[in-house]
């Protein structure tokens, strides 16, 4: 084993950046290239303060008892590891619900530290739904009873979209120019999203601020690739064979992409050094991310799970999955790219699947299943949209859907139950109850999901047969068989 030890540079003291959803990723990713840049430049400028807008106040304490330091073990693969001890972070605080029901503990805090002219950047991995938006229309969700509560209480927010309102208010009302807001979740046009959600929101608390949001708030997008694991406790057993015991270390592969749209008024890092390239346009890099690499997560995700396999490795390591991934990423995702002439999609296909057969990474297919109503529009409905419309192939997006809307009912293949991780899951798994076994009535309700499904991929009866199909395919020969009788199919 190759293990190479990297310190963490010395404290920032300024704090010119405030990130929303101290998670797995900022901390292997955002935090890993400050880290680099602090280490290489000595600028002070931009130390991290990271807030946690839900689950429990556990891992900000556990990072304030580490004194923020903690560890990123990166994987090239089982035999060699860079183990990064990182410093970017110098606060972390606390804004959900505690043990003790009570929500907001470092509420004011954080509005304090967005609101200090001192904070020029808010970079964001709250995942796909902690924007509140429809997937499919892009519009906020201001029904749901966290918009409601921040549209009652917008000084005292909960939602991310809330706490950037409220802290853009206190900035307009103080003089103080806007921060620049980077969205870092995997959504298309994420910069233009998230400003929509803010923008959304303002406007029906106070129409002048919502202008004001519109015309001087900065919203670059960006691409974000590095597979970063949910920790399991085979990686702490490893992590601690290295000499590393470490309750907030994170493990990822060694591979990592931050294409950024290069808008930052109030000025930036120079990222630029450490490898993050910085464009006019992130969109053919993400478009291109999301639907090869995305796409085929999800694929392994829903049929993966039905068939009771644990990880990405594990299925990628079955001829059956990888000749699935090769021709859903070929023939179906890379038709519907704009790439500049520079990118082999081919070549980009080849490295995917051999980024997901690293051996070192536990990566779990039932969190890549997670949330799928807020992730397979862009991951699969767009390429169906476009190659519905060109006459070409979908039959592998048709056996995905297939597996989701199985997998939504809870359990395996085999009839192992477990949990459905999504906002919509209990509107889905209402659908199975509502139609048993009549599996064509099944498919039809989940075409008229309006919030997932694009009107054009919804009204295509020929798409739809195809998924009806494919779901029989599955429940009544399995996914190896399944996944076998795609090689019958092919574009019409
Ligand atoms: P994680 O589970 O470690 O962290 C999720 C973070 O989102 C937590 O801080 C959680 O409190 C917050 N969150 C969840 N629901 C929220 C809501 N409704 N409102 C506000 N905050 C909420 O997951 P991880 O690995 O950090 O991934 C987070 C996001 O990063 C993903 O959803 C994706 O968009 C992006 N990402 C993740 C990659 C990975 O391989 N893990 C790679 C590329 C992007
Ligand atoms: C995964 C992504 O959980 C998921 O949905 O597909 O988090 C994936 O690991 C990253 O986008 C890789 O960059």
């Amino acid at each position: 084993m190759s293990v190479q030890t990297i310190k963490a540079s010395q404290r920032a003291g300024h704090i010119g950046i405030v990130h929303l959803g101290l998670g797995a990723f900022h901390r292997a990713h955002q935090a890993v290239y400050l880290e680099r840049y602090r280490c290489r430049t000595g600028d002070d400028q931009w130390g991290v303060s990271s807030a946690n807008l839900r689950r429990g106040a556990s891992l900000v304490d556990s990072l304030i008892d580490a004194g923020f330091l903690y560890h990123v073990a990166e994987y090239r693969d089982s035999d060699n590891v860079t183990v990064r001890e990182i410093g970017a972070i110098e606060e972390a605080l606390f804004t959900g619900q505690g043990a003790d029901g009570q929500w907001g503990r470092d509420l004011a805090a954080l509005l304090d530290r967005l609101a200090n002219v001192e904070t020029r950047i808010v970079t964001l991995t709250v995942t796909e739904k902690g924007y509140f938006l429809n997937p499919a229309s892009g519009e906020l969700l201001q029904s749901d009873p966290m918009i409601q509560a921040d549209i009652a209480a917008p000084q005292t927010p909960r939602t991310a979209p809330g706490i950037l309102v409220e802290a853009l208010r206190r900035r307009r009302a103080a003089g103080t120019p806007p921060f620049t807001v980077l969205c870092c979740d995997n959504m298309p046009d994420n910069g233009e999203r998230t400003r929509q959600a803010v923008a959304q929101l303002a406007q029906v608390q106070e129409a002048a601020l919502a202008d004001w949001i519109l015309e001087h708030v900065a919203f670059p997008s960006s691409m974000v690739d590095r597979i970063v694991p949910a920790m399991t406790e085979q990686d702490f057993a490893a992590l601690k064979t290295l000499g590393v015991e470490d309750a907030n270390a994170v493990v990822c592969e060694a591979f990592s992409q931050w294409v950024v749209e290069d808008h930052f008024p109030e000025g930036r890092p120079v990222w630029d050094t450490e490898g993050v390239t910085m464009v006019a346009d992130v969109a053919p890099f993400e478009t291109m991310k999301l639907r090869m690499l995305n796409g085929s997560h999800s694929l392994l995700a829903y049929l993966g799970s039905l068939a009771e396999i644990e990880t990405v490795f594990d299925a990628v390591s079955q001829a059956p999955f990888q000749a699935l991934l090769s021709r859903y990423m070929n023939e179906e995702a890379a038709p519907t790219l704009e790439t500049p002439a520079e990118i082999d999609l081919n070549a980009y296909a080849d490295s995917l699947l051999a980024r997901f057969a690293n051996d070192s990474l536990r990566h779990k297919l039932q969190q890549i299943a997670m949330d799928g109503s807020q992730k397979l529009p862009q991951r699969w409905l767009q390429v169906a949209e476009i190659n519905l419309a060109a006459g070409r192939d979908t039959a592998c997006v048709a056996l995905g859907l297939a597996g989701w809307i199985r997998y939504t009912a809870g359990t395996t293949l085999a009839g192992r139950a477990f949990r459905v991780d999504d906002p919509m899951a209990e509107r889905l798994t209402a659908l199975h109850h509502r139609h048993g076994d009549d599996v064509a009535a099944l498919v039809d309700a989940f075409f008229g999901l309006e919030a997932v499904m694009p009107d054009t991929v919804a009204q295509s009866e020929r798409f739809k047969q195809q998924v009806l199909d494919a779901y029989r395919a599955l429940t009544e020969r399995g996914v190896g068989p399944a996944i076998a009788e795609l090689a019958t199919q092919s574009a019409r």
